[in-house]
């Protein structure tokens, strides 16, 4: 595999073409500390550029996705070197990324593990998966884009009850509001990101990643350049080996072949 498996805070496993990221210091419910999001910038980026990598699943341990940026590096750093280490820049790499990645949340996903969560593409939880931007118990605000994508998940007055007063909500709340897509056993969950992941993989790489991108647009455009960015990616599908095959088969009865072409 492209990664390997040096890292002190994550253990990474390839499943067949999934690549798997597990964010593992719980000592700290995966606090986030500077080494552990250098390390997760390194691991999915490797997974990304591996060709024969189709999805990525991110998941925490047991307890915790994660509970946040790590409160105890965070504390005693001054404004200018808060500024200059400009730890927020870790999450424009999501922005980057053409595999889909899917959260499999179990326990905490707090402040940053909570941001961390909305970065990715699809978000599966456990029963027992709590969510929060608690930021301001603590006398900060959300620096990982959690008051820009909260609000575009579940929109304005669930987004500002959240952050203003920093309460947690549970899985179910999460999945009502439409934050998380689905919930399954705490013991179940990651399978289940697995088995999506894997569908996903087996699908055509370049197709799934317009995909990705179509829907991506949609964050940052009016709705008339998004539906003309959409339409372009539609039209370009068809300059792809994969199309052909994918609407032969289907005429031929068939299952498709895709070749990443
Ligand atoms: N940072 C550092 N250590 C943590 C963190 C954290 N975020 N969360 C938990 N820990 C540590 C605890 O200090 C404790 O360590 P120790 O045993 O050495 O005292 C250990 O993990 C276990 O935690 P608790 O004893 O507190 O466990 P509980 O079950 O009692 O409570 C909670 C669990 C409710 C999750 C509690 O730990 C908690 O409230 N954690 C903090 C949650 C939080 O406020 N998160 C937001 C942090 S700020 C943030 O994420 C900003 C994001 C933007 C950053 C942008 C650039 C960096």
């Amino acid at each position: 595999s492209a990664a390997s498996n040096s890292y002190n805070n994550l253990q990474v496993e390839v499943r067949g073409s999934v690549g798997l990221v597990a964010i593992h210091r719980p000592a700290a419910l995966n606090a986030l500390n500077d080494e552990t999001t250098m390390e997760l910038a390194d691991a999915l980026q490797q997974y990304d550029r591996d060709s024969t990598i189709g999805a990525i699943v991110l998941t925490g341990t047991d307890r915790a996705f994660a509970a946040g940026a790590d409160i105890k590096e965070m504390a005693n750093r001054s404004f200018v070197q808060t500024r200059r280490r400009n730890a927020g820049a870790f999450m424009d790499l999501f922005l980057a990324l053409r595999s889909p990645v899917i959260a499999a949340v179990r326990g905490y996903a707090l402040g940053g593990g909570c941001e961390l969560a909305m970065a990715c593409d699809i978000v599966y939880a456990s029963e027992d998966a709590q969510f929060g931007l608690p930021e301001v118990q603590i006398g900060t605000i959300p620096g990982w884009g959690g008051t820009q994508r909260l609000l575009r998940a579940v929109g304005k007055a669930k987004a500002m009850e959240m952050i203003l007063s920093g309460r947690r909500i549970s899985a179910k709340e999460a999945e009502e509001w439409g934050l998380v897509s689905a919930i399954h056993a705490n013991d179940k969950v990651v399978a289940a990101a697995l088995e999506t992941a894997g569908k996903i993989a087996s699908l055509s790489q370049p197709i799934v990643q317009m995909a990705k991108a179509a829907v991506n647009a949609a964050e940052d455009m009016s709705l008339r350049n998004g539906i003309l960015y959409e339409r372009s990616l539609f039209q370009a599908t068809f300059a792809t080996q994969d199309q052909k095959e994918g609407m032969t088969a289907f005429v031929d009865k068939r299952d498709p072949k895709w070749t990443n072409a």
